[in-house]
């Protein structure tokens, strides 16, 4: 079921539905989950939820999905989101369980994912009272759903799971959590299902610019001389990828993207400039800073994406297509804020902008590239060492870039967006707003149960990985395949870089000592291998491609290499540090700053 489609009232959810109307609370969870659609939850049983669990005996059209940890369920839940467009579902017990669930969920919640989790909750008369196992879920999760219940009757949990999958969907999509006592869970009740549609008073998840927003947008547009389309996450939530090309094409501007937006505009399109950012390549935020005009759409300016605010885009006005007013003028002030989702915003623009073509600021932004667009891969020397990027280059040729890939949060994570052409929507799935350590692993095992026909690769650093490898156990349980690149350069690598630049070289508590993955693959019964020169990474690739197996590749990279550009955090966005140039095949750790001439 996509996000918009209506859930199925009339489908029979339960092999006693015909029999006795009445239901165990436990029993309503599991059908009001399958009226929404739900086919598959992530979770991890205990002692406030069991009641819920034995009830899932009776419905064998939901697949649970057992966790190692339920971090695992929720990032399980917010990659099966991602990769679909559909609500994710987790599942855990009261306390610590619940609590568990915390970094997943604030995860979604930073980079807008639909989600729901359930939670056991201790028994109505028992709340608090320090029960066993008794935690304040929704006190503890209020700042990190999009909206949270706590359920004490049973005649509430229907209309409640019905209610939290609308918010989780509607507008701009996020998590919400649904505590339901374990005496709700064991009441006895006959349960209306509604079919009507959910309104809540005083939620407005729509919204429309006016007709003279749109001239005055057309006008904007018109009068520019150096425009730039900004491509973020909401083109990709709204399934505007088609009309975001439609509408750069016939204005001739070009598109710089989020690393959340990449993959919302063809990277090989002529008009893609790359990555915007604190690791985007210069020459986006080069012309950032000369553009007369930016038209950002489905973004929030976050400050990896600007830097210091006093010097950002001071030549530019700017126009802001965002769903969430809160987001309008929160880090930057906009001329022209445009309300609304962005597939729609952009469809009427398109329809009343005129053809424009812009020769001179395509040659200037041309001029601004330079021979920078192939010179990093380049000034990488294949001395018999392995670079991360010839990892992600090779990856994505090696994949005919059509991988449906899903990184960790580390360099590797900007290897990744740097080098790994994205052409096609929901083909990346990374941690963005949260930057989690830990979250590629279960995130892409969500994935494959929302897209099983995809070629689904983690790409993970030897740090990260670590933070949720038992899943592997969960892999092989339930026969999930993934492949699976862990960079392995030794290191808590964008620590380190940063310990580099600016804390003199101290490399304090980033070093790191792995387990050797090749026999963990082994442990767990799933295959590893190792590569440790490029010209082994052709036959990896394959050996994992073709396996059935979840397969690791342990990818032993230069261990202190650096991503580059960099804006210093806070810094303005046109003053980076470049990858030095390479003297004799060697790797020169000297770094220049300032513009690259
Ligand atoms: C849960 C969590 N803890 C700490 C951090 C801070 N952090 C950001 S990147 C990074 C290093 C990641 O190391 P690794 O996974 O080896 O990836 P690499 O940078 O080496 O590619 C750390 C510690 C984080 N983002 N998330
Ligand atoms: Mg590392």
């Amino acid at each position: 079921m996509t996000a918009a489609a209506k859930p199925t009232p009339s489908a029979n959810v339960s092999a006693d539905a015909e029999t006795s109307p009445e239901r165990l609370g436990a029993e309503v969870i599991w059908e009001a989950l399958i009226r929404e659609g739900v086919d598959v939850v992530f979770g991890y049983p205990g002692g406030a939820v069991m009641p819920a669990y034995d009830a899932l005996s009776k419905y064998p059209q939901v697949r649970h999905i057992l966790t190692r940890h339920e971090q695992g369920a929720a990032h399980m839940a917010d990659g099966y989101a991602r990769a679909s467009g559909r609500v994710g579902v987790c599942i855990a017990t009261s306390g610590p369980g619940a609590t568990n669930l915390v970094t997943g969920i604030a995860t979604a919640m930073l980079d807008s994912v639909p989600m729901v989790a359930i939670t056991g909750q201790v028994a109505a008369p028992l709340i608090g009272t320090d029960a066993f196992q008794e935690t304040d879920v929704t006190g503890v999760t209020l700042p990190i759903t999009k909206h949270n219940y706590l359920v004490t009757r049973a005649e509430d949990i229907a209309p409640t799971i019905r209610e939290a999958f609308y918010v989780a969907r509607s507008g701009r999509p996020g998590p919400v959590v649904v505590d339901i006592t374990k005496d709700a869970q064991q009441a006895t009740i006959i349960p209306e299902y509604s079919t009507e549609p959910v309104r809540l008073p005083g939620y407005r998840p729509e919204h429309h610019p006016s007709g003279s927003d749109y001239s005055a947008a057309v006008e904007m547009i018109a009068q520019a001389r150096k425009p730039l389309l900004f491509c973020g996450h909401g083109v990709i939530k709204s399934g505007a990828t088609d009309t975001l090309i439609a509408f750069a094409e016939r204005t001739d501007i070009p598109v710089a993207v989020t690393l959340l937006g990449l993959g919302g505009f063809p990277a090989s399109h002529p008009l893609s400039l790359g990555m915007m950012g604190m690791h985007g390549e210069a020459w986006v935020n080069q012309a950032i800073q000369e553009a007369d005009l930016i038209i950002a759409v489905g973004m929030r300016f976050d400050d990896r994406v600007t830097g210091t605010l006093s010097t950002y885009a001071k030549n530019a006005k700017k126009i802001h297509v965002e769903l969430d007013p809160a987001e309008i003028n929160k880090n930057v002030r906009v001329d022209l804020p445009l309300i609304g989702n962005a597939g729609d915003v952009l469809e009427e623009l398109l329809a009343r902008v005129a053809p424009s073509s812009h020769p001179d600021w395509r040659g200037r932004i041309d001029e601004l590239k330079g021979d920078s667009a192939v010179r990093d891969i380049r000034s990488m020397p294949d001395n018999g060492r392995l670079f991360a990027a010839h990892v992600m280059h090779d990856l994505w040729q090696l994949t005919d870039g059509k991988a449906l890939i899903v990184t960790d949060v580390g360099q590797h994570q900007m290897w990744e967006a740097q080098y790994y052409k994205h052409d096609y929507p929901r083909k990346l799935v990374t941690s963005g707003g949260l930057g989690t350590m830990g979250f590629a692993l279960p995130a892409a095992m969500g994935a494959r149960l929302a897209c099983p026909d995809d070629e689904i690769w983690v790409i993970a650093g030897d740090g990260g990985f670590q933070m949720t490898s038992p899943e592997l156990a969960t892999c092989k349980q339930e026969n999930i395949k993934v492949n699976i690149a862990i960079i392995n350069n030794g290191y808590l690598g964008m620590v380190r870089q940063w310990q580099q630049f600016f804390y003199g070289g101290r490399y304090v508590a980033t070093p790191i000592v792995s387990p050797d993955f090749v026999k963990l693959a082994d442990a767990h019964g799933l295959e590893g291998l190792r590569v440790t020169r490029r010209a082994d990474i052709p036959a990896a690739v394959a050996t994992a491609r073709a396996n059935d197996v979840t397969t690791i590749i342990d990818f032993r990279v230069e261990q202190e290499d650096s991503v580059y550009p960099m804006v210093p955090s806070g810094s303005d966005l046109g003053t980076m540090i470049r990858r030095p140039r390479v003297d004799g095949g060697e790797h020169n750790p000297i770094f220049e700053t300032g513009k690259d001439k």
